[in-house]
C-alpha cells in the first residue's frame, strides 16, 4: 500500500455537556485528525493528545510537529506491506505513543480497506458487538450522579463508572452501590490519590466496586503494586500502560490485575494487540477504554474491542451521549449496552466533510515531496 499524501488538522468538537475529572473540565474536544490517502482510498485516525498535557505527557501542538517533521515525511511516498512495516519504520520513535498510534491506526483503516475487510476481522476479532459501559464525570451533586447513573443503566450500560477525587468518592460510590446494587461499579481516579490517602482508599476497598482505575500517579507503578498488596478491589492501570512491556511489568509486579487498554495511548492496534495477548497469558482481563473520541476514533476502539479478551464492558458509549453532531454519517449507537461494530471496509464510518470543515482550526496537506504544502 504506497501512501501518496496525508491531511492533518486540528480539530475542535463541542460537547454536548462538560465532563470533569480529577485533571480538569472538558467543554470541547480538541484532537488532531489524520487522513492517509493511497491506491485511491483513504485511512483515517485522531489522536488522543489534548492540548494540556494533564492526562499522559503528550500534547497536540507537539505532537503535530513530530508528525510533520518526522514521522510523515518517513512514510510519504513509499510502499508499505503492512502496519508492522509501517512501525518497524518508526521503531527508532522513543516514548510519543499516542501520535505514533494516529499514524498507524489511520494506515490500518487504509490497509483493512484495501484488503476489502473490516478491521475487526484483520485484526483477529471475535465479536459482532462489544459490550460496553459509560463514563461518568465528576458531577454538582451526589443526587445528579445517582439520577445519571439509574439512567444509564436503563438504557442497558453494562457497567458504571465514575469518577473521583479526594472529596468526592467514597458518599457517591455508596449512593451508586444503593441505587444500583445489581450493576457493577467501578472507579477512576486519574491519578488523583497518593499512598497518604491510604484511609480513603481503604474505604473504597469496602464498597464491593468491580476495579479501581489508576488512583495513584500516572507513571507510578511501584506504589500501584505496594497499594495492591493492600486492597482486595482489583487495581486497573490507564495512564501507566503504553506498551506491552509496561503491562507485563505491571502485572508480573501486581500492580494491577487488569488494564484499561486505549488503543490511542499504547501506540496502535498492533501494540493494543499486544498489550491484549499479555494481560490473556496472565489470565488478566482486559477492557476497551475511551479518551471522549469522536466518530473515528470510538469506530477504531470498537473495532479493537473484539478481540477475544476483552471481557469487561468497554467505555465506548453511544456518540449521541457525547455529540450534537458527529463528524461521521454513521450513528454509533449502543442497544441494550452492546456496541454494534460499524459494518464495510476499515473501520467503516465515512467523514462528513462539509461538517468537518466547519469545526477545523488548522488544516496542513503533506504531499510526497515530503514538504509541507500550504494550509488554511
Ligand atoms: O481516564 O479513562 C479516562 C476521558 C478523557 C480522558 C481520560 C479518561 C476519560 C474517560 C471517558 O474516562 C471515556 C469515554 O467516555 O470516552
Ligand atoms: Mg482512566
Amino acid at each position: 500500500m504506497k501512501i501518496d499524501r496525508a491531511e492533518l488538522r486540528v480539530v475542535s468538537l463541542p460537547l454536548l455537556k462538560p465532563f470533569r475529572t480529577s485533571f480538569g473540565v472538558m467543554t470541547e474536544k480538541n484532537f488532531v485528525l489524520l487522513r492517509l490517502f493511497g491506491e485511491g482510498l483513504e485511512g483515517v485516525a485522531e489522536g488522543v493528545m489534548d492540548i494540556r498535557p494533564d492526562f499522559r505527557e503528550e500534547t497536540i501542538s507537539g505532537a503535530l510537529a513530530l508528525l510533520q517533521d518526522t514521522v510523515l515525511p518517513d512514510l510519504l511516498g513509499r510502499d508499505w506491506a503492512n502496519p508492522e512495516q509501517v512501525m518497524r519504520q518508526l521503531s527508532g520513535v522513543r516514548g510519543n505513543r499516542m501520535a505514533l498510534a494516529t499514524v498507524e491506526m489511520a494506515f490500518w483503516d487504509l490497509w483493512s480497506r484495501s484488503l476489502e475487510r473490516p478491521l475487526s476481522t484483520v485484526l483477529g476479532g471475535v465479536r459482532e458487538a462489544v459490550p460496553v459501559g459509560v463514563s461518568l464525570g465528576i458531577q454538582n451533586s451526589v443526587k445528579a450522579t445517582v439520577d445519571s447513573a439509574v439512567a444509564h443503566a436503563e438504557q442497558g450500560y453494562r457497567r458504571i463508572k465514575l469518577k473521583i477525587q479526594p472529596g468526592w468518592d467514597v458518599a457517591v460510590v455508596r449512593a451508586v452501590r444503593a441505587a444500583l446494587p445489581e450493576t457493577p461499579v467501578t472507579v477512576d481516579a486519574n491519578a488523583a490519590y497518593s499512598l497518604a490517602n491510604l484511609n480513603t482508599l481503604r474505604e473504597l476497598d469496602t464498597l464491593g466496586l468491580d476495579y479501581i482505575e489508576q488512583p495513584l500517579a500516572w507513571n507510578d507503578m511501584r506504589d500501584h503494586a505496594k497499594l495492591q498488596a493492600l486492597m482486595g478491589t482489583p487495581l486497573c492501570l490507564d495512564e501507566c500502560i503504553t506498551t506491552a512491556q509496561d503491562a507485563r511489568k505491571a502485572l508480573e509486579t501486581e500492580a494491577c490485575r487488569l488494564v484499561n487498554i486505549k488503543v490511542g495511548r499504547v501506540g496502535g492496534h498492533l501494540e493494543a494487540r499486544r498489550v491484549h495477548d499479555v494481560a490473556a497469558a496472565f489470565s488478566a482481563p482486559v477492557w476497551c477504554g475511551g479518551m471522549l473520541e469522536s466518530g473515528v476514533g470510538r469506530a477504531h476502539n470498537i473495532h479493537l474491542a473484539t478481540l477475544e479478551n476483552f471481557s469487561k464492558p468497554g467505555d465506548t458509549s453511544s456518540s449521541s451521549r457525547y455529540w450534537a453532531r458527529d463528524l461521521i454519517h454513521e450513528p454509533l449507537e449502543t442497544v441494550g449496552g452492546m456496541m454494534p461494530v460499524p459494518a464495510g471496509h476499515g473501520i467503516g464510518v465515512t467523514l462528513d466533510l462539509p461538517f468537518l470543515d466547519t469545526i477545523t482550526q488548522q488544516k496542513f496537506a503533506l504531499g510526497p515531496l515530503q514538504q509541507p504544502v500550504a494550509g488554511r
